[in-house]
């Protein structure tokens, strides 16, 4: 069985549709991990403990994707010493922008790795943390290498008509 070294949160449900790029993206590469819901605002407790035990519990990265006043990432952050990877989700009001300036803008000394906004961001993450975990893992590391010559072997070298 995998072991589980990714976290990927969320502050709501509603992150999920896109969150859930990173978890794809995770499953093609063949990295384990775990989805939960732990909203800064809403369940700061569920956060606290998430934070408190991560390292504990074996994960190596932690995924986190809010949106709005999207305080998730930076307070992970604080509370754990693992690299945490920040997603801005993109939301209705200010497309994303204010979930960019929110993740992003973190004080010295508590970094987040701070993705683009939406889809590709939250797709980005997965990649990242894969990265991340292929330093120590070289069947990982050709996985991700295999992936990244794909994607370069999809691209055509020229453009066609509609
Ligand atoms: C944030 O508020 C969540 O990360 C979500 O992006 C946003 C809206 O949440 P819902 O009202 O859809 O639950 O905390």
């Amino acid at each position: 069985m995998q072991e589980t070294h990714v976290g990927i949160i969320m502050g709501s449900q509603s992150d999920w549709s896109t969150m859930k790029e990173a978890a794809l993206m995770l499953d093609d590469l063949g990295v384990g991990y775990e989805a939960r819901i732990v909203s800064a605002h809403r369940t700061p407790d569920r956060l606290w403990d998430y934070g408190k035990s991560a390292v504990s519990r074996g994960l190596k990265v932690i995924i986190a994707g809010a949106g709005g006043a999207a305080h998730l990432p930076g307070m992970m952050a604080s509370k754990t010493r693992l690299p945490v990877i920040g997603v801005p989700v993109q939301t209705r009001a200010l497309s994303g922008v204010d979930s960019l300036y929110s993740i992003v803008q973190m004080p010295r000394g508590f970094p987040v790795a701070t993705m683009a906004i939406g889809s590709a961001g939250a797709a980005n993450a997965g990649l990242m943390a894969a990265g991340i975990l292929a330093l120590q893992d070289p069947a990982l590391a050709q996985r991700l290498d295999a992936w990244r010559a794909a994607l370069s072997a999809s691209i055509p070298e020229e453009p066609q008509d509609d």
